[in-house]
């Protein structure tokens, strides 16, 4: 059997010894899987920042994280492991839409199953995969449509994210077009639909299932990726297969993809035309007050730029140096130029952009700065990609979503 089966295969069940996975991603609100800060102390990294009273936990193959919602699974990536090139896998972070995600998959019978408007109705094996198509290599940055909500005012209600529901990582897998190839699109097909091996808890719920265009699916660098910064993809975030679509919002990545399904209408369940939408206006933005009625499914990224350290609250030496840090993505066209403000947007700067990691990849920067004053710190940044794109002051929406305004951070100066 080919090397790479087994290492996925191994690497699975090790893991569901060590953890016991089925039990603990069923059972996970149970005390001894998170903690709180309060009866744990607090983990370095947080320094002297601000008492984040959210509950940690630490799930199968992942390692502490911030848990928004234990069923299903909502975990953050802390702040500082954003530092380096790759977040790590067992720190990136998850999501689920329904606590029926798979715990185990068997990789001898796993299929991934094409239908519809198809000239061979396919079902490849994860052997299939590995061996019948040219493998292809990218590292990409995902992000949760609602990342940053949380700082939406006023606020919006949905998973209550800072920062954290992002990360770049390096994926191998195939070309989603190569596999469409083998399939045989049918002329009259307008999208391909995603879906994955999770279940709803009711029969009458909609399956997760996500659309692109057919133009897209056959012509973009969508992949299916069955590998992650070098090892299998963690269970939690899509094992053994996940759709890697390159510059949009991680809702289209499906995870656990077994379902490909080519179609002759639209989809049109809940996830397309309820979940997920921007209103159709200047700059997705809306009035608070009235929000529109029109809306439109969000696709791609805006251009951003987020700190990643000092982190919010930071405490800061007057007269001493130090380096402001952080990333700005945009949807592939490319990071131009990252400014800064340490004086609440007055003046700004430029940062010093890191090279160039790959297309879909987010870019990093940094900046000096050596506090002059004491007292609290307004620190801004803000991003502007080679098409001009750059961040409003503000911006609003009633999902939360695609949060794209200039970054404001608050420190202290000591
Ligand atoms: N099968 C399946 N795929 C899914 C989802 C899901 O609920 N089921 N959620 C999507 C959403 S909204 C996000 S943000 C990403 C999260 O990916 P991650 O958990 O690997 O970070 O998965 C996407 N793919
Ligand atoms: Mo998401």
């Amino acid at each position: 059997m080919n090397e790479e089966i087994q290492v996925a295969r191994r690497r699975l069940l090790k893991a569901m010894l060590a953890t016991g996975a089925t039990t603990a991603l069923a059972g996970c609100s149970s005390g001894s899987l998170f903690r709180r800060f309060t009866e744990a102390g607090l983990p370095d990294h947080l320094g002297q920042g601000p008492v984040d009273m959210r509950p940690w936990a630490r799930y199968p193959e992942k390692a502490d994280l911030i848990m928004l919602a234990d069923r299903p699974p909502l975990l953050e990536t802390p702040m500082h492991y954003f530092k380096t090139d790759l977040t790590p896998n067992d720190a990136y972070f998850v999501r689920w839409h329904y606590a029926g995600l798979p715990t185990h998959v068997d990789l001898r019978t796993f299929r991934l199953n094409f239908m519809g408007a198809v000239k061979t109705p396919l079902q490849l094996s994860f052997q299939d995969l590995l061996t019948k198509f040219e493998p292809v290599g990218a590292t990409v940055f995902s992000q949760c449509a609602g990342n940053s909500r949380s700082f939406f005012r006023p606020q919006v209600p949905g998973a209550e994210w800072t920062n954290g529901a992002m990360g770049n990582a390096h994926y191998k897998g195939v070309l989603l077009r190569d596999v469409l190839k083998m399939a045989g699109v049918q002329g009259n097909a307008v999208e391909a639909s995603f879906r994955g091996l999770d279940e709803p808890p009711l029969q009458s719920s909609p399956h997760f299932e996500k659309p692109l265009t057919i133009d897209h699916a056959l012509q973009g660098d969508a992949m299916i990726a069955y590998e992650m910064n070098g090892a299998p993809m963690p269970m939690l975030n899509g094992f053994p297969i996940r759709l890697v679509v390159p510059g949009w919002f991680a809702t289209y990545w499906v995870k656990a993809l077994s379902q490909i399904t080519l179609r002759t209408e639209p989809l049109d369940n809940f996830w397309v035309k309820t979940a997920y939408r921007i209103p159709v206006t200047p700059g997705f933005t809306e009035d608070p007050k009235h929000p529109t009625e029109t809306t439109t499914p969000l696709t791609n990224y805006p251009t951003r730029a987020i700190f990643v350290s000092p982190e919010a609250g930071g405490k800061l030496h007057k007269g001493s140096p130090c380096i402001v840090e952080g990333i700005a993505v945009d949807d592939g066209a490319g990071i131009r130029r990252v400014e800064v403000s340490t004086d609440g947007g007055r003046t700004w700067g430029d940062a010093q952009l890191d090279a160039v990691i790959d297309k879909y990849s987010w870019r990093r920067w940094k900046a000096r700065w050596t506090p002059t004053e004491t007292g609290t710190a307004t620190l801004k940044c803000r991003a502007t990609n080679a098409n001009g794109e750059t961040q409003p002051d503000y911006e609003w929406n009633h999902g939360g979503y695609r949060r794209r305004v200039v970054e404001s951070l608050a420190v202290e100066v000591v």
